[in-house]
């Protein structure tokens, strides 16, 4: 035997933790994830749709559709149900991998390193996504960064790493799609029926969820509608109120003087006499307010084109709306031809019949069909035909 010299210091050896959960397994995962990914598609094309009738690029501005009337409304009640539904599947499907956090040795290769950095990258993302989402629906905003084109660029991040997540995962995921192929891979059999209860349980947490917050703009299931912030109901004139006239600084004594001007060829100032004399129109038309809460009024008023063609303008004419509101975002809108040439489209004065209350944007204020409800200005004080 020969003697050894010096000895090496032995290190105990590293254990990983272990995981006795027997559903952390990649059949649950793709269960999981068909749901959760199904729910960030439509929410990735409703967001990309609100935001460009938000903020449609140059060639866009005039081709935005004003039909159908509850477009937006659809398309955003579809966005923040599927964000609401995304954050219980992406817990449950965090919960379905969260083991694999603790694989050992951690990076095993280059390509398991940009693996397991991508899937970082989703992960981080999609939690970052939801959560501002969330916040946002609640008008809780605690960080620094301003929320729509963090979100929105965010958005691609998520998308990308889910396409790329799909491309690497492609033979796991083809492998467990179904009951069917996932049989023919020896998962313990037992183990089928626990998961079908995890499944329907995960199921049954996204139905409670969506049932007990869709009411705030699908309207039928108003009276399930015990989350979601606002009720489609609860406010002045039977419409809920995202920024009152107080809020936006829109005092009493700023209405007294209030005068419509219109500018255009043909400039033109109006009393709200004189506005109430002109022809009024009516419309039945949605407020779809971008945190998902949407309601429908009738509306009456004057035709904003009638309003355009007084002062002057082309009838293909755009308009910029600029409301009396001191500060804050939606103080100037922009409005393309479409929505402008509109029948529908209105400087409303009046609401269920009602003259206007101020938080609804007394003297007047504009709606139109299709439009998120950010770009329903109120308090509008002059018109810029462009
Ligand atoms: N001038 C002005 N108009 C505005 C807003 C605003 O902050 N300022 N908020 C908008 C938003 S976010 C929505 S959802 C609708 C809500 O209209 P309502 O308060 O009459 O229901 O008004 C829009 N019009
Ligand atoms: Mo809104």
């Amino acid at each position: 035997m020969t003697p050894r010299t010096r000895r090496r210091p032995v290190l105990p050896p590293v254990r990983p933790p272990s995981f006795s959960g027997r559903l952390h397994d990649a059949r649950t995962a793709t269960a999981v994830g068909r749901w959760l990914g199904l729910a960030f598609a439509v929410c990735f094309v409703t967001g990309l749709i609100s935001h460009y009738l938000q903020h449609p690029p140059g060639w866009l501005a005039n081709g935005l559709p004003s039909r159908p009337v509850w477009g937006y409304r659809l398309t955003q009640g579809l966005h923040i149900a599927s964000g609401l539904a995304a954050i219980v599947l992406l817990l449950a499907k965090l919960w379905a991998v969260y083991p694999r956090l603790f694989l050992w040795p951690p990076l095993r290769s280059v390509r398991h390193a940009l693996e397991r950095l991508s899937v970082a990258v989703l992960v981080s993302t999609a939690v970052f996504q939801v959560f501002t989402g969330l916040l946002n629906v609640v008008e809780w905003y605690p960080w620094p960064f301003s929320f729509v084109p963090v979100h929105f660029a965010v958005a691609w991040v998520v998308a990308g790493s889910i396409l790329l997540h799909l491309a690497v995962k492609a033979p796991e995921i083809r492998a467990h799609w179904s009951r069917r192929s996932a049989g023919t891979l020896e998962l313990p059999a037992e183990d089928a029926r626990d998961r079908r209860s995890l499944l329907l349980g995960v199921g049954a947490a996204v139905g409670a969820v969506t049932l007990t917050t869709v009411g705030q703009s699908f309207t039928p299931l108003k009276r399930l509608d015990l989350l979601a912030p606002r009720h489609p109901d609860h406010g002045p004139q039977g419409l809920p109120v995202n920024r009152t006239a107080a809020a936006a600084g829109v005092t009493p004594a700023a209405l007294r003087d209030w005068r419509l001007e219109v500018l255009g060829p043909r400039p033109l100032t109006l009393t709200l006499d004189q506005l109430r004399a002109l022809p009024q129109a009516r419309a039945r038309l949605p407020i779809a307010c971008v945190e998902g809460w949407s309601v429908e009024a009738y509306w009456s008023g004057v035709r904003l084109r009638d309003l355009v063609a007084r002062a002057g303008g082309r009838p293909d004419a755009g308009v910029r709306v600029v409301s009396l509101e001191v500060r804050g975002a939606y103080r100037v809108m922009e409005m393309g031809r479409e929505y402008v040439e509109d029948p529908l489209t209105l400087l409303a004065l009046t609401l269920n019949g009602e003259v206007l209350s101020q938080d609804h944007g007394y003297p007047a204020r504009i709606i139109a069909p299709n439009r998120p409800g950010v770009l329903q200005t109120k308090w509008v004080t002059r018109l810029e035909v462009v």
